[in-house]
């Protein structure tokens, strides 16, 4: 069977496309299906998109969806169905957790609950022989109509999965983006990530946290370097540093075969400085930390996160040590949260001193436990799954802080970063640095 994947792009600017998708198309191929991606930039229109599909002459289409990308996605499929009959699954963080918006959507048949390799393999083969037929469920399947279906052990062991289908991700500049592990151990409440954690944990069932072995690892990155160029290797797990002793023994075995700068993501209670000396010993040129809030009380009560901000200023003050560049990303509008604390972000910004950073306005993303209490207490607008899910504006409707009052400081955020960036530019010519400054201003608009 031939299944085409689309990539719903919302970034104007170019961004590697689903992992998801990365995976189950190697899995698919595996088991002898054809898989493809259609990649549908944010200058296509629908008619464009239908026709390219209708060209593909897919058997199934599926759907990688994040909430961002699920409007732009509910408009498209429409289209298509209005033109053609092509059955379409979607799954992802997105309709995990929305299955039954997704599947009141024209278009959206199927949505897959959770992993979806051996989900989406039994879907194919139902589909070719016929079916799938309401009395026989697919496990993780949830079908248009129907009941919530039961969900199947995480896929074990990891390493028995093929390696991800490069084609998939539409890389560029010898750029790899490459996943160690699934799952991640925190509570933090704003996460929609942990809540595949949390899903499995209630379905009673193996835990979902995974992590492919370092020789697993080794192996893909070989076979990324063979088939070559291999510049840079960017590792997408949520919290690589989680445990010392896996991220240990990947330094030495990686630094003794290569000399391949990669980046990765940690929080700060997961590293110290012994392992930031071994991860630029070994390569590491940039990790980006989740700090979220100056507050610690925000960081504490809101968050579900206990490290106080003198962790922090270690961490950082460590890792530049190490020769390692730091990015902070930083949150502002969770509910709960004052104008005084979203303040104290920017305080703790400006001693951090991170080498780069993000900042984005709080959304509510489905599953999450902060999204639960928006629903209870009535902050979230009637119409909210009409809103766009952007990280620029709050759609709350939050007691005691106006959407202006955010808007406020995310407004002061973006002169910081213009500042940051002329601060680095020095010489540029004014045109130049104007031209940027618009275009930084441009994208903090869109969120
Ligand atoms: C890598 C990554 C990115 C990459 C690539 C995007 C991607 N979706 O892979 C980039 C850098 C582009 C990115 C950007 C953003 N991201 Co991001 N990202 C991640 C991250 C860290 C890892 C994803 C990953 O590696 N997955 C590995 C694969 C194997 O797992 P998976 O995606 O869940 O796929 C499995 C199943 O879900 C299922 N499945 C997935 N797709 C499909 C499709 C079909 C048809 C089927 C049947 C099954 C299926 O099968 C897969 C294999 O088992 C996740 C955190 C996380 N752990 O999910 C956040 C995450 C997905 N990102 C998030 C966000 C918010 C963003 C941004 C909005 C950030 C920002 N503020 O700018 C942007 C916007 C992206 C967009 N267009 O929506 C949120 C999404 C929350 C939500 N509910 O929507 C997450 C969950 C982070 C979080 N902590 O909450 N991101
Ligand atoms: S550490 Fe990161 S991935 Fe893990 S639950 Fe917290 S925010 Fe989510």
């Amino acid at each position: 069977m031939r299944v085409l994947f689309l990539e719903v792009d919302t970034e104007s600017e170019w961004a590697v496309a689903s992992l998801g998708p990365g995976f189950l198309a190697a899995y698919l191929r595996a088991h002898g299906h054809e898989a493809a991606l259609l990649r549908v930039g944010l200058g296509t229109d629908a008619p464009p998109m239908v026709a390219a599909v209708r060209e593909a002459a897919p058997d199934l289409v599926g759907v990688s969806l994040t909430t961002r990308q699920w409007q732009r996605a509910r408009a498209l499929l429409g289209a298509l169905r209005r033109e053609s009959n092509v059955p379409v699954v979607v799954g992802g963080l997105h309709p995990t957790f929305s299955p039954e918006d997704c599947l009141a959507a024209e278009g959206v048949d199927f949505a897959c609950l959770g992993e979806g390799e051996g989900a989406l393999l039994e879907l194919v083969q139902a589909l070719e022989a016929g079916g799938p037929w309401p009395d026989r469920p697919i496990a993780n399947i949830m079908a248009k109509g129907g009941a919530r279906p039961p969900l199947r052990p995480p896929f074990a062991p990891i390493d028995a999965l093929p390696f991800t289908a490069r084609d998939m991700l539409d890389e560029r500049w010898g750029v790899a983006h490459v996943s160690t592990q699934r799952g991640c151990p925190f509570p933090c409440t704003y996460c929609g990530a942990r809540m595949f954690d949390q899903l499995y944990a209630e379905a009673g069932g193996p835990a979902y946290g995974r992590r492919r072995s370092v020789g697993n690892v080794l192996e893909e990155l070989r076979a990324l370097r063979a088939a070559g160029p291999l510049n840079y290797v960017i590792f997408l797990d949520d919290t690589f540093t989680i445990h010392h002793p896996w991220v240990f023994e990947f330094c030495r075995a990686y630094a003794a075969e290569f000399a391949i700068p990669f980046s990765l993501h940690a929080r700060v209670e997961t590293v110290n400085e012994r392992l930031l000396g071994a991860l630029a010993t070994a390569g590491c040129r940039h990790i980006v930390y989740g700090v979220e809030s100056g507050s610690e009380r925000v960081r504490r009560e809101i968050m579900l996160r206990s490290a106080t901000n003198q962790r922090f200023r270690d961490v950082f003050r460590w890792t530049r040590e190490a020769g390692i560049m730091a990015t902070a990303n930083y949150m502002m509008g969770t509910p709960g949260e004052t104008l005084a604390e979203m303040e104290e972000t920017i305080a703790l910004h400006h001693e951090l001193q991170p080498a780069d950073f993000g900042y984005f306005v709080f959304y509510p993303y489905p599953g999450t436990a902060l999204f639960q209490t928006c629903l209870e207490k009535g902050w979230l607008p009637e119409d909210w799954r009409e809103r766009p899910a952007v990280h620029s504006r709050s759609i709350l409707r939050l007691p005691g802080v106006t959407p202006e009052g955010i808007e406020g400081i995310y407004a002061r955020w973006t002169e910081i970063r213009i500042t940051a960036t002329r601060k680095r530019a020095g010489n540029a010519p004014d045109a130049a640095l104007r031209e940027a400054e618009d275009g930084l201003r441009a994208h903090a608009a869109l969120g």
